[in-house]
């Protein structure tokens, strides 16, 4: 099948130069309006595409096309989002596991989750010293099969379970809190601020300022870059305790006055740290829940290394502590 000839938006002109359409005359013309040319857009199978590749042809597009199917919805998304229930900063661990935990039990809820890397997962992609595999302790499994996540258990003398690549437990969540309607990932996007309200009781946390990272990265060096904002009555924030935006809001409180001080996260000990960020994770502040290894810089508690179960189950109480303030 020969793809339909293409129509030219340019007009040739008497001696021989092309002379570019305009714009407007452009969008009145008949497929700039994306109407699928007949036939072309015919739903195949792989199956039936194999071997026939000397025929192939992907239906025709004008570029202009794919910038209004990606801009039209990122902008429906921010003009949605900016009233949002809640707030999730941070898309590791514990915060797509929170963001999972949420938009299961509360369909109605709008979620936003604001991440700074181009890349949601945080420091989940690899286990420790960037080796493939993932550790979580038990009970941590419990999460794993609400998931789906295939791991290896050494049975009940075993106190953890393993799954073979990190990458599947964090594409597997990530995967299913993307497939929520109402969810909304804003990646290479970092919260640069918090929305406060103060009022006789001290401060609340009214939502979040956001930018682009590569500009919020280049606040010392560009000026009046002003950023944008997310107002919700629940800010969770996951954001981790290294990279250059670690720990920020935990960071922020104090240097606004909401938190007297940071504890600073201690040495490494397994055992103590993920029993003390699941059990810990809590509201700091009203309005803001923090949870994951950004809680160690709240209380001072121990890392725990390579093992993510208290991720994994932060992110699960996370979402209680949101949801009971949401029941108030
Ligand atoms: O993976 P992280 O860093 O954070 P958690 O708490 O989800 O998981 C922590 C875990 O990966 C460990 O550190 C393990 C268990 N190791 C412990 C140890 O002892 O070494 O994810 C935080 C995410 C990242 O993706 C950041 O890009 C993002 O938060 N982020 C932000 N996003 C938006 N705005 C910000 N201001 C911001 N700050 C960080």
């Amino acid at each position: 099948m020969s793809p339909p000839a293409m129509m030219h938006f340019q007009e040739p002109s008497s001696n021989g130069h092309t002379v570019a359409v305009p714009a407007s005359k452009v969008a009145n013309l008949p497929h700039a309006t994306a109407v699928p040319v007949k036939g072309a857009t015919k739903t195949q199978s792989i199956e039936e595409m194999a071997g026939k590749w000397s025929d192939f042809s992907f239906a025709p597009i004008r570029e202009s096309q794919v910038s209004r199917a990606m801009t039209r919805r990122y902008f429906a998304d921010l003009d949605a989002y900016a009233e949002s229930d809640i707030v999730i900063v941070g898309a590791g661990s514990c915060g797509l596991s929170a963001a999972y935990c949420l938009a299961k039990a509360r369909p109605d809820l709008k979620i936003a989750i604001v991440e700074a890397g181009v890349a949601p997962g945080g420091g989940a992609w690899l286990g420790g010293q960037l080796f493939s595999a993932m550790v979580m302790r038990k009970p941590a499994d419990a999460f794993l099969r609400e998931l789906g996540v295939p791991y290896e258990d050494d049975g009940a003398e075993s106190n953890f379970v393993v799954v073979k690549h990190a990458a599947l437990f964090t594409s597997t969540v990530l995967s299913k809190v993307l497939q929520f309607p109402n969810v909304k990932l804003f990646n290479a996007t970092a919260v640069e601020d918090l929305i406060t309200r103060t009022d006789g009781n001290g401060i609340r946390i009214a939502g979040v300022v956001t930018n682009w990272t590569l500009v919020s990265m280049h606040h010392d060096d560009q000026s009046c870059m002003d950023p944008n904002t997310i107002n919700a009555p629940v800010i969770i924030s996951t954001t981790g305790h290294d990279g250059p935006f670690g720990a920020f809001s935990a960071k922020r409180l104090v240097s606004m006055g909401g938190l007297p001080a940071l504890g600073g996260m201690r040495g490494l000990d397994m055992n103590t740290a993920e029993d003390a960020i699941v059990k810990g994770t809590r509201e700091i502040a009203p309005g803001l829940i923090i949870g994951g290894m950004e809680l160690s810089e709240v209380d001072g508690a121990n890392r725990m290394g390579p093992t993510f179960g208290a991720m994994a189950l932060s992110g699960v109480k996370a979402a209680e502590e949101a949801l009971k303030i949401f029941d108030v």
